[in-house]
């Protein structure tokens, strides 16, 4: 032995991902236009219990890989205050009832369990990005559909809780509520870099801009290019460093609803679909004059080897692609990946392929989330984090084997394991999930984050 002591780990800049817990209204309504899979299950009796341990399953898979690993809390569903000020006034059972015979759609709006696609929180700026060196937030306000516009209010609550010293976080209003202002978050926003703790180039794909410009002619463009303007103005960027790129308004019209169906990136690789952008070479060219300390990898995946349809059926590119503790990386895919053939080939030949560091995959079940259109990627929010600015994170939503377990018996004591459309007007449902979501806010240390609670 030569005495020497092993040299202490240099504190780098991670990032984290953060997954939303699966709500007590988990439910197939059927309310997304554009999403094929919510589509087609529209109506199906759901398992919300399933949902949300299938959610933490992968959650407490991340974690002990030794990545870091949060959670965000569910909203209050259905939401009350809402249907208040749509009309509905009374005694709770009351308006459940009435608004179930009068207006089921209504009740089926205010009811989805859809905060739990984190990746439509927020758009997320890391301090090594940002001019005064903060964290920067802004909620999106998706505003082309009743049901998620409802979210931003307590998003922009629950991230300012999380995240709540100012000397490192930044908290902005969700932008105005109009589809010429539609935001959709993270879903259309790649950061790529060297190092997470690098400057980093920051993507923000939109469907839809000045009316000159090609649309989409069945499905909305959710994401405006407005919108990523405003937020790269707001998040104080820098604008050497920002590209608004367009999606092709057929892949939208194919079930491409946002960019992160389609394509994935993570430090500095971007794994996409030939026909994800309209322009994929002013984006390379771009990424290959601002990146600077590591060589850019661009995986495209031709149409040839697969289609739009098998992309969108699959999720493939709604992988999470992670950077692993020792160097490489791993794609986070679902079943459906692992139970595709060609789709299975795929990501076996860009594992095989030594210009890139993906080195394997981990699989999850999530069945009940997928058939709702939202796959690991959409499960999670990113947030690259400094070690000062980790440690001024609310330390109660980190996950461990402890987090984990005490959540799961939380989801066992709460959640039902069916639920119809028609369950949605029980009052009992409202009532659990208030007790579920008062408990939660102790264990994850929220304060008052709801309505019901002030
Ligand atoms: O907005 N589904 C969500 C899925 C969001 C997926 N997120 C990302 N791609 N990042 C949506 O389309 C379906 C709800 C219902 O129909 O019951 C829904 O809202």
């Amino acid at each position: 032995m030569s005495g020497e002591r092993e040299a202490a780990p240099t504190p780098v800049t991670i990032e984290a991902n953060f997954d939303g817990l699966v709500g007590p209204t988990h439910n197939y309504a059927g309310l997304a236009q554009g999403n094929n899979a919510a589509a087609k299950n529209a109506e199906m009796p759901s398992n919300p219990a399933a949902a949300a341990l299938q959610g933490l399953a992968k959650m407490r898979a991340l974690a002990k890989l030794g990545l870091a690993q949060g959670v965000l809390p569910p909203q209050e569903r259905p939401h009350l205050p809402t249907l208040k000020q749509l009309g509905f006034e009374g005694r709770e059972a009351d308006v459940l009832k009435r608004v179930h015979r009068d207006a089921p759609q209504l009740l089926a709006a205010m009811s989805s369990a859809s905060s739990m696609w984190t990746a439509n929180a927020a758009t997320v700026s890391p301090g090594a990005d940002t001019a005064d060196g903060r964290v920067h937030f802004t909620p999106a306000n998706l505003a082309t559909h009743l049901h998620r516009s409802i979210e931003p209010l307590v998003t922009g609550r629950a991230l300012a809780t999380i995240f709540r010293d100012d000397k490192h976080f930044v908290h902005h209003a969700a932008l105005p509520s109009t589809p010429q202002m539609g935001d959709e978050g993270a879903a259309n926003h790649t950061r790529l870099c060297s190092e997470h703790g690098a400057h980093g180039l920051e993507l923000f794909v939109y469907g839809a801009a000045g009316d000159k410009d090609p649309k989409p002619d069945i499905h909305p463009a959710r994401q405006n290019r407005a919108a990523g303007e405003a937020i790269a103005r707001l998040h104080r960027l820098d604008p050497d460093y920002v590209h608004h790129a367009q999606q092709r308004p057929a892949s939208i019209d194919a079930g491409v609803f946002h960019n992160d169906v389609i394509a994935v990136g993570n430090q500095h690789v971007l794994l996409h679909h030939e026909e994800a952008f309209v322009d994929t070479q002013s984006i390379r060219d771009w990424v290959k004059r601002r990146m600077s300390g590591r060589d850019p990898v661009f995986i495209e995946v031709g149409s040839s080897e697969l289609s739009v349809d098998d992309a969108v059926s699959s999720y493939l590119f709604n992988s999470q692609l992670l950077s692993m503790p020792d160097g490489t990386m791993r794609l986070v895919c679902t079943h459906e990946c692992r139970d595709d053939e060609r789709v299975w080939a795929t990501i076996q030949r860009i594992i095989d392929d030594p210009r890139n560091p993906i080195a394997g995959t981990e699989v999850f079940d999530l069945r009940q989330s997928m058939r709702n259109g939202g796959g690991p990627a959409c499960l999670r929010l990113r947030v690259a984090l400094d070690p000062a600015q980790r440690t001024a994170v609310n330390p109660k939503v980190w996950i461990d084997e402890a987090l984990a377990a005490r959540l799961e018996q939380w989801v066992r004591k709460y959640y039902r394991d069916r639920l119809i459309l028609a369950d949605l007007a029980d009052p009992e449902l409202l009532d659990a999930s208030r007790c579920a979501l008062d408990e939660l806010t102790q264990i994850l240390g929220l304060g008052s984050l709801y309505d019901f609670q002030r």
